[in-house]
C-alpha cells in the first residue's frame, strides 16, 4: 500500500507539474487568442482602408485620363496655334519687306520724276534754241543753195573756158614743137655751113689770101624776154612791163588791198586802173594764174564802185552773179580783183591777200 501511496504520490505530482505547465500554455494560448483578435481587427481596417484606397484611386485614374484627353487636345491646340503664329510672322515679315520695298520704289519713282521734269524742262529749251538755230540755218542754207548755184555755173564757164584754153595751148604747143624742129634742121644746116666757112677760110688764110673773120654767129630762141621787149618799153623801171603810155608792176608776193596800194604808191605808183579792153587784154596776157588786186573799190558807198585815180567807170567785166559783197554769208566784200581763170572781175574781202599790179605814167 505504501509502495503505492508513493507511486501515487509521485503520480500526483507529476500531474501538478504537468498541470502547471497546460496552465501557463493555456494562459499563453489565451493571450495568443487577444491578439489574433486585434489581427482580425487591424485586416478588418485594411480592407476598408484597401476599399477606400482603391476608390480614390479609380477616381485618380478618370481624372488621370480626362486630363491626359485635355493635354492632348491642349497639345494639338498649341501646335496649330504655333502654325498660324509661324504663318503670321512669315506674313508680316513679307508685309514688312513689301511695305519698306514700296517705300523705297516711291522715293525712286519721285527721285525719277524730280529728274525726267529737269531733262524735259532742258530739252525744251535745248528745242527752243534748236528751232531757232534751224531757222537762222534755213534762211543761210537757202542763201548758200544761191551762192553754190552760182559757183556752180561759174565753175561750168570756168571748165568751158579752160577746155578751150587748153586746145589753144595744145594747138600752140603742137606749132612751136613743129618749129622747133624747123629751127633745129635750120641750126644744123646752118652749124655744117659754118664749119665749111671756116674750113674754106682756113684754106684761103693758108694760101695767103687775108680776109676780116667772119662775124660770130649768135643763136638766139625766139620769145625770150630780151628779144620780145620792145625799144619803147625799156623807158620803163627795171622789172616794169610797158603798155601804150603806161608802166606796170606784177607783185610777187600777196598782201591785203590796202597794203598793196600802199607798195603801188611808194613806188610812185597806184593800183591798176583798166580804162580800155586793150589794156585788159594786155593784162590778162601777163597775168599768172592768180586772183591779182586792181585799183578798184566800193567802201565809200556800197555798190558804187570807183577806180582809185578817181576815173569814172566806164565799162565793167563782172563775172557772173558777181559783185555780191560777199552773197550775205561772207562779209562785205568791197575791194575788187581780176580773175585769170575766168578772164573777168569779182569783189572780194579786202582783207585777203592777193598779188597786185601797180600801174604809172612812163
Ligand atoms: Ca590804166
Ligand atoms: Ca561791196
Ligand atoms: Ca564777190
Amino acid at each position: 500500500m505504501k509502495a503505492k501511496l508513493t507511486s501515487m504520490t509521485e503520480e500526483r505530482d507529476r500531474l501538478n507539474v504537468s498541470l502547471t505547465i497546460m496552465t501557463r500554455k493555456l494562459d499563453k494560448l489565451q493571450s495568443l487568442s487577444q491578439n489574433l483578435d486585434s489581427v482580425r481587427d487591424l485586416a478588418a481596417e485594411l480592407s476598408t482602408m484597401k476599399a477606400k484606397l482603391t476608390e480614390r484611386l479609380q477616381d485618380s485614374n478618370t481624372k488621370l485620363t480626362s486630363m491626359t484627353e485635355e493635354r492632348d487636345r491642349l497639345n494639338v491646340s498649341l501646335t496649330e496655334t504655333t502654325r498660324e503664329l509661324d504663318r503670321l510672322q512669315i506674313s508680316s515679315k513679307q508685309n514688312l519687306d513689301s511695305a519698306h520695298g514700296s517705300a523705297a520704289e516711291l522715293s525712286t519713282m519721285k527721285a525719277k520724276l524730280t529728274s525726267m521734269t529737269e531733262e524735259r524742262d532742258r530739252l525744251t529749251a535745248s528745242l527752243t534754241v534748236m528751232t531757232r538755230k534751224l531757222d537762222r540755218l534755213q534762211i543761210s542754207s537757202k542763201q548758200n543753195l544761191d551762192s553754190v548755184r552760182g559757183s556752180a555755173a561759174e565753175l561750168s564757164t570756168m571748165n568751158g573756158k579752160l577746155t578751150e584754153r587748153l586746145q589753144d595751148s595744145n594747138t600752140k604747143l603742137t606749132s612751136m614743137t613743129e618749129e622747133r624742129d624747123r629751127l633745129t634742121a635750120s641750126l644744123t644746116e646752118m652749124t655744117r655751113e659754118l664749119d665749111r666757112l671756116q674750113c674754106l677760110l682756113q684754106k684761103e688764110s693758108q694760101n695767103g689770101v687775108v680776109t676780116d673773120p667772119p662775124a660770130v654767129l649768135v643763136w638766139e630762141w625766139p620769145g625770150s624776154i630780151s628779144d620780145s621787149m620792145t625799144e619803147s618799153e625799156k623807158t620803163c623801171p627795171a622789172g616794169w612791163r610797158k603798155f601804150s603810155s603806161a608802166c606796170y608792176l606784177f607783185s610777187n608776193e600777196a598782201r591785203s588791198w590796202d597794203r598793196a596800194r600802199e607798195d603801188c604808191r611808194q613806188r610812185g605808183a597806184d593800183l591798176v586802173v583798166i580804162n580800155s579792153d586793150e589794156e585788159q587784154t594786155f593784162l590778162f596776157g601777163l597775168l599768172i594764174n592768180q586772183d591779182t588786186w586792181i585799183g578798184l573799190n566800193d567802201r565809200d558807198e556800197e555798190g558804187t564802185w570807183k577806180w582809185v585815180d578817181g576815173t569814172p567807170l566806164t565799162q565793167t567785166n563782172w563775172g557772173q552773179s558777181q559783185p555780191d559783197n560777199g552773197g550775205g554769208y561772207m562779209g562785205e566784200e568791197d575791194c575788187a580783183e581780176i580773175r585769170k581763170y575766168f578772164s573777168d572781175w569779182n569783189d572780194l574781202s579786202c582783207e585777203v591777200s592777193n598779188p597786185w599790179i601797180c600801174e604809172k605814167k612812163a
